[in-house]
């Protein structure tokens, strides 16, 4: 077995034309990529990291949800495998390196081994899970939810399409995916997951790596508002059910809680009138929530008093209030040993290193259920992310892809 970690690295060139080449699916003219789950596009870009993981020589497997699984043998076919991955899935209009460079990455860890003729002990997996994002079905992180065993099957696969036409199901086997292999999936000895940091903290602070901790929880609803439609000109204010208002009280008061709760993020990200005309008053409105908070007491405190000022203002405008949970998931704990690799392996790389939690979800966070768990963060340019202009510099990328392929080394061989 020629090399040991030490001297082990992987084709930088090689994960950065493999980036750039997937970006192309869904490129976007600002230079990001979109990408939405079970889409044509998401099926165009699983066909080609697939028939990556193809030429690697893995072993690919395709589960009920569409998570792709590449599966490199290792020496001893009884142990359980190191699972490297991420999502290909990506939000409308969003980046060429969320999820991507953690899938990219996980191959290009297969790849240097093999051009290396390295054999490990345990096999290594190189993984795809499927709408990471949650842009068009609910929840997200829902192929990992699913291949953890957080999510039955047939529930998953009655999901409706936005539109309401097509089943998750129907939309799966519309672009191929909808495979054979079992979920809840065989749970590995550990799962890592490359990332970029998709915040300002390490770009700020100067430091190359991060050592995930966990993921703060997370609510995401979908709330309906029916008040009544009438004439903008000749119906007096004091007659008035306009679910516009009541709506645009609760941006403000999701604002608000952020500034009462610390560690309190929230957002509008999507909000619609109806019939949404110039001289109606919106009997109805539809908004959705994001609300999250590392700390589940006052993730439910922020959750309470978004609900009861709702009320409130529904009450006064004598509005209805419907509500739609989409997601629901507390926060999520890393495994200390894992946590300790990534800090070695920065160390071993000569980068700087700091603990710090994860403020988006990942397919980490749904891992973490069944296996030791632990993921790599890399600074994000301006700490954007969902946003075409998202940019990891290329040495960062390079530094990632060696961070991960040197704790995975040293989980493949334990
Ligand atoms: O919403 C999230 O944090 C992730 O991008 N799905
Ligand atoms: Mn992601
Ligand atoms: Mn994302």
């Amino acid at each position: 077995m020629p090399g040991g970690a030490a001297e082990l690295r992987i084709n930088g060139a090689r994960l950065l034309d493999s980036i750039a080449c997937l970006a192309e699916i869904g490129a976007t003219p600002e230079g990001g990529a979109e990408r939405l789950a079970f889409t044509p596009e998401d099926g165009a870009g699983r066909d080609l990291v697939r028939s990556w993981m193809e030429d690697a020589g893995l072993d690919i497997r395709v589960d009920g949800i569409g998570n792709v699984i590449g599966r490199r043998a290792g020496e001893d076919p009884d142990a359980a495998p190191v699972m490297l991955g991420s999502h290909t899935d990506t939000v409308g209009n969003g980046g060429r390196y969320d999820g991507n460079l953690g899938v990219l990455a996980a191959l290009e860890v297969g790849r240097t081994l093999n051009d290396r003729d390295i054999r490990t002990r345990r096999p290594l997996e190189v993984a795809i899970f499927s709408n990471e994002e949650g842009s068009r079905y609910h929840p997200d992180m829902l192929g990992s939810l699913v291949y953890a065993g957080g999510l039955d099957l047939e529930s998953a696969w009655a999901l409706r399409s936005p539109d309401g036409t097509r089943t998750l199901k129907e939309e799966l086997e519309a672009i191929g995916y909808l495979g054979e292999a079992p979920v809840p999936g065989p749970v590995p000895a550990a799962y890592v997951e490359l990332h970029i940091e998709q915040g300002p903290v390490l770009e700020a602070e100067g430091i190359d790596f991060g050592a995930v901790t966990g993921v703060q929880g997370i609510l995401w609803e979908e709330i309906t508002l029916s008040g009544k439609a009438n004439h903008a000109g000749t119906t007096p204010m004091r007659f008035r059910h306009d679910a516009g208002v009541v709506a645009a009280d609760a941006v403000l008061l999701a604002r608000q809680l952020t500034r009462e709760i610390p560690g309190q993020v929230a957002t509008v990200g999507r909000m619609s009138f109806a019939p949404g005309l110039t001289n109606v008053v919106p009997g109805r409105a539809v908004f959705t929530l994001d609300i999250r908070n590392p700390d589940p007491d006052r993730l439910r405190r922020a959750e309470d008093g978004f609900f009861s000022g709702l009320e409130a203002a529904a009450g006064r405008e004598g509005v209805r209030i419907e509500r739609r949970e989409l997601a629901r998931f507390g926060p999520a704990v890393f495994d200390e040993k894992v946590i300790a690799l990534v800090e070695e392996a920065a160390a071993a790389l000569g980068g700087s290193c700091r603990r710090m939690p994860s403020g988006a979800g990942h397919d980490a966070q749904m891992m973490s259920r069944v296996c030791p768990t632990g993921m790599v963060f890399v600074p994000s340019v301006g700490g954007v992310s969902h946003n075409p202009t998202e940019f990891t510099r290329d040495e960062d990328v390079t530094a990632g892809g060696n961070a991960l392929l040197t704790v995975a080394f040293a989980l493949l061989k334990s």
